[in-house]
Parts: C-alpha cells; sequence; structure tokens
C-alpha cells in the first residue's frame, strides 16, 4: 500500500488528490493500465530517450511549467483545475443564474459523461494516431516537438479520467477503461470521432492535424470551458494553456514546409510540381491537397449544422459558446436565429435556424476565422519569396462527411457536383496514394543531429525555453 500512497504523492495535482481515498483507488487501478496502454501505444522506441520536456507543476499564471530531461514513461501527468472562482454561477441555457454545479447534477448525468468520454477519447487517439512519427524526424528540435504534443495529450486523458473516477463512480471507472481500450483505426473498436481514426502517416500530416485537428481542441475545450459543472470547466481552463504550444507547433510546422519550398522556387525559378519535387521540398500544391483533407475532417468533428444534442448541452449549461460569457445576448438563444449552408435543388444555399440548433455551426464558423487568419500568415511567407502561389480554405461543404453537406459531392469552390465528376478529380484535391509515397520517401530516416534539419523543411525562428535551435533536446542513451 505505501508504494501506492507515494505514487499517489508523485502525480502533481492541485485536488488534494493525497485525501481522497475513493479517487486514489481507482487511479492506482487505471495508472498500470494506462502505463501499459503508453508503452504499447506511445512514441516508438522511445521509451529510454531522455526529453527535454515541459511539465505542468501548477496553475501559476507565471511559472506553471517545468523544463528538464525526462524519460517519457517516467512523466508525471499531472492532475490541475485552475482555482475555482467565488460565486461563479451558470452563465447560460435554463439554468443560468444558479450556482455552477460542484457535482454532477443527477438529470444531466449521462448527457455530461458522454461529453467528458468525447473529449477523453480524442487524448489517446492522437498519441495512437502519432506513434510512428519519430521514427522520421525531420530534427531533435521536431523530435522534441511531438513528444511534448503526445505526453500533453496524455496529460489531456488524465484530466478527463479524473473527472470519471471523481464524480462518476463505477460507469467512470468502466468508461476510464474503455478509453484505454479503443484504438485509433481499429475496425472492431474505434475511436469515437472520424478524424482520430485517420492515420497520421507523415510530418506534413502532423503538423496539418496540429494545426488544424488541435485547433478544434482548443474551440471545444472552450466551449467546455464555459460549462456549468465548475470542475469540468476549470479542467478544461487549464488544458488550453497546454494547447497553444500544439498549435503552435501545428502553425510554424506547416509554415516552415512553406517557406523551405517557396525558398528553393524562388532560388531556381520555378514553378512546375514535379521540378519543385525533384530538389527535395513538398510542392505547394501538394500540401493545399494535405489542407484540404485536414480541414474538411476536421470541420467535421463539430458535429451536425443542425444538432439538438448540441441544443440539450446548451440548453442545460453544460456546453457553452466560445467565449460565452463575453457575448452579449440573453445567453439562453430563446429567439436568436442563424444561418446554416446546405445543398437544395443542386445548389449550395443558406437557411435561417433557431440559432439553439445551430451551435455546432456557430462554434465552426469561429473556428474558421481562425484558421483563416492562419493560412493568411503562410501565404505571407510564400508571398515575401515572390512565388505566385497561394493556400485557401476550400469551401466548407467539400469533403463533408457529416452535417448538411453529408452525401454530397461538393468542390473546393461550392460546386454541387455528380459523384462521378468529383471523383475524376478527387487526386487534384485531395492527397493520392502517389501524393503519400513521395511525401513519406522524402521522410525515410530521421535527423538527429543537434541543429540539422531535414531539406524539405525551414530551420525555427528559435529553440525551445530560450534553448538555442542546436541544443540537444533528445538523449538516446
Ligand atoms: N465523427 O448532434 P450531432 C481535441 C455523431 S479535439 C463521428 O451532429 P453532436 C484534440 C454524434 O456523436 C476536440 N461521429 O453531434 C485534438 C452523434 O451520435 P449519436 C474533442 C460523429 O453530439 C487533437 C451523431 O453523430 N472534443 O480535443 O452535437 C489532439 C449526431 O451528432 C461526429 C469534443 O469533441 C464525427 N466527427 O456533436 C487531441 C468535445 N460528429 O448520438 C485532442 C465533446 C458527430 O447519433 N464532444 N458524430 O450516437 C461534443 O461536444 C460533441 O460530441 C461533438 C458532436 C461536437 C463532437
Amino acid at each position: 500500500m505505501t508504494s501506492n500512497i507515494d505514487y499517489i504523492d508523485k502525480i502533481p495535482n492541485n485536488v488534494d488528490l493525497g485525501r481522497d481515498r475513493v479517487l486514489q483507488r481507482a487511479l492506482e487501478h487505471w495508472q498500470p493500465a494506462y502505463m501499459g496502454w503508453w508503452y504499447d501505444m506511445g512514441p516508438n522506441e522511445s521509451h529510454n530517450y531522455d526529453v527535454y520536456l515541459r511539465t505542468a507543476i501548477s496553475v501559476d499564471a507565471e511559472g506553471w511549467a517545468q523544463f528538464d530531461y525526462v524519460k517519457m514513461p517516467q512523466y508525471r501527468w499531472g492532475i490541475f483545475l485552475v482555482p475555482p472562482t467565488a460565486g461563479r454561477e451558470v452563465n447560460f441555457g435554463v439554468n443560468k443564474g444558479q450556482p455552477a454545479w460542484q457535482d454532477v447534477p443527477g438529470e444531466y448525468r449521462s448527457m455530461l459523461r458522454r461529453i467528458i468520454v468525447t473529449q477523453g477519447d480524442t487524448e489517446p487517439a492522437s498519441v495512437e494516431q502519432q506513434r510512428m512519427l519519430g521514427m522520421c524526424a525531420p530534427s531533435m528540435y521536431d523530435l522534441r516537438n511531438i513528444y511534448q504534443v503526445n505526453v500533453e495529450e496524455g496529460r489531456h486523458l488524465w484530466a478527463m479520467v479524473y473527472l470519471l473516477h471523481r464524480y462518476f463512480g463505477r460507469d467512470g471507472r468502466e468508461e476510464a477503461e474503455a478509453l484505454l481500450d479503443r484504438r485509433s483505426g481499429d475496425a472492431d473498436n474505434p475511436r469515437i470521432l472520424g478524424a482520430f481514426n485517420e492515420p497520421t502517416p507523415d510530418w506534413l500530416a502532423f503538423y496539418m492535424f496540429t494545426f488544424f485537428t488541435d485547433r478544434d481542441g482548443k474551440f471545444q475545450l472552450s466551449s467546455l470551458a464555459e460549462s456549468g459543472f465548475d470542475p469540468l470547466a476549470r479542467t478544461c481552463r487549464f488544458m488550453l494553456t497546454e494547447e497553444a504550444h500544439h498549435m503552435f507547433v501545428g502553425e510554424t510546422g506547416v509554415g516552415r514546409i512553406v517557406e523551405r519550398t517557396a525558398q528553393v522556387m524562388a532560388e531556381h525559378h520555378l514553378e512546375d510540381p514535379g521540378q519543385v519535387r525533384a530538389l527535395g521540398v513538398i510542392d505547394l500544391q501538394t500540401i493545399q491537397r494535405y489542407l484540404n483533407f485536414h480541414y474538411s475532417v476536421t470541420l467535421d468533428l463539430f458535429g451536425g449544422d443542425v444538432s439538438s444534442n448540441a441544443a440539450s448541452y446548451y440548453t442545460t449549461g453544460l456546453k457553452g459558446r466560445y467565449e460565452e460569457t463575453k457575448i452579449a445576448d440573453d445567453h439562453q438563444l430563446t429567439d436568436a436565429t442563424y444561418k446554416v449552408g446546405t445543398v437544395s435543388n443542386g445548389r449550395v444555399i443558406e437557411e435561417e435556424i433557431p440559432a439553439l440548433n445551430a451551435l455546432n455551426e456557430r462554434l465552426r464558423d469561429d473556428y474558421i476565422g481562425e484558421v483563416q487568419a492562419g493560412v493568411d500568415r503562410w501565404n505571407k511567407v510564400i508571398e515575401k519569396h515572390g512565388v505566385a502561389f497561394r493556400l485557401t480554405l476550400p469551401h466548407k461543404g467539400f469533403h463533408r462527411e457529416i452535417g448538411n453537406y453529408a452525401g454530397y459531392h461538393i468542390s473546393p469552390d461550392g460546386e454541387v457536383m455528380t459523384e462521378a465528376g468529383w471523383n475524376a478529380r478527387r487526386d487534384e484535391w485531395m492527397p493520392s496514394a502517389a501524393d503519400y509515397t513521395f511525401v513519406q520517401a522524402m521522410m525515410q530516416g530521421r535527423v538527429v543531429e543537434p541543429g540539422k534539419f531535414a531539406n524539405w523543411i525551414a530551420p525555427p525562428r528559435r529553440g525551445i525555453h530560450t534553448k538555442p535551435i542546436d541544443f540537444e533536446y533528445v538523449r538516446f542513451n
């Protein structure tokens, strides 16, 4: 027993873990299963490396994290909630004005559990999707960054498991176990949401994923950080602190690939994608196709455009809008409407529906605004090199499998096409098998000499946490 108690003490936390015997016992059972999962599904061949990692150690805005070499299986996956706000209320829906719930409201229990499980399921899924990428990292700096993302996704799983164990009794414990049983892409026991069953086969895909899909994480966590269930709100608020770095990795990763390609194109006065590829960099057309894929599967993660689930989550006070408390309206949406796109008579049209049913779509629109700003920044890099190409976001209905556009074949320009017509042009718009082969061939083996970078990516502007770019971020032992 003593060793178990020592272990609990080793989990950095601000939830008084040491005093909660029930929770301790639950975590003592779950933790070995988690470690088993990490050894099986965590980053391949990494278990003995010393990695220069950030570990969350408190919730202070200044100094919430510490940086040091850690072997990942010994990472201290901690449990942190931002401190409670005195007098916090449920800020929207029919329960608006009630004191925020410190315990699960009985009538909303299964809905709340479902949200927490869905959120929790994405975290290990992304680690599974990325587990082979360390083998072909473009630099030690990038290798360290993917490991940082992976351990923090692990911590985000802990965050959701904490809520399940602490507030949901036996079915919470069962759900926590199931989170370690599902596998990304598994035919029999897949992860819950579509994008988390897609492979992340190379580093361009990884950066696209962290730019697009981790940003869905930001928007979903922000909505959950508005929750009337206070422990969920406080947990998600702290998770957002870590999420920022993941999106930084994605934006700068794609940005550095774009920069390197644009540099080579400018230097050699080339535009033809085949000639660009021959110089060992990724042509901008391929980058556009990856963008189209990751953007569209991530748009699906916001759920149906018209959703009674989303309406219930809001009405009950469990999941708010992005920055709910900064919005000036009644926070009940009794009479409000919202525009959603749909297909009618072979064309995309907009229709007004009750705002309450359009909450997924509204969050998707908030997300798209931020994504567009990132794409604009990539385009500035291309422009700076005098290259004429521009990256664009495809139409919202392009390649969608969830919501009003599902079942239609919509071009990146928003034209509703026949299935045959769309399929005939598919490889212009989405990465083809040949694109994946090309990109993966370029990423054979990893570049691990400190300060060296693969030819297809520019170095970052600066290193991690004031360390130089050629710092030894990973020691392979
Ligand atoms: N794939 O009413 P609807 C992150 C299902 S990412 C498969 O439209 P709802 C991270 C849905 O379950 C953020 N199925 O949807 C990023 C429902 O099923 P039932 C993760 C889907 O419920 C990178 C049916 O379709 N967090 O953190 O309003 C690395 C009709 O559903 C999908 C969350 O998602 C899909 N894409 O909205 C690591 C927050 N979409 O009832 C981490 C929690 C819908 O017919 N989740 N379905 O069986 C939610 O708030 C909601 O579940 C969703 C879906 C917004 C995802």
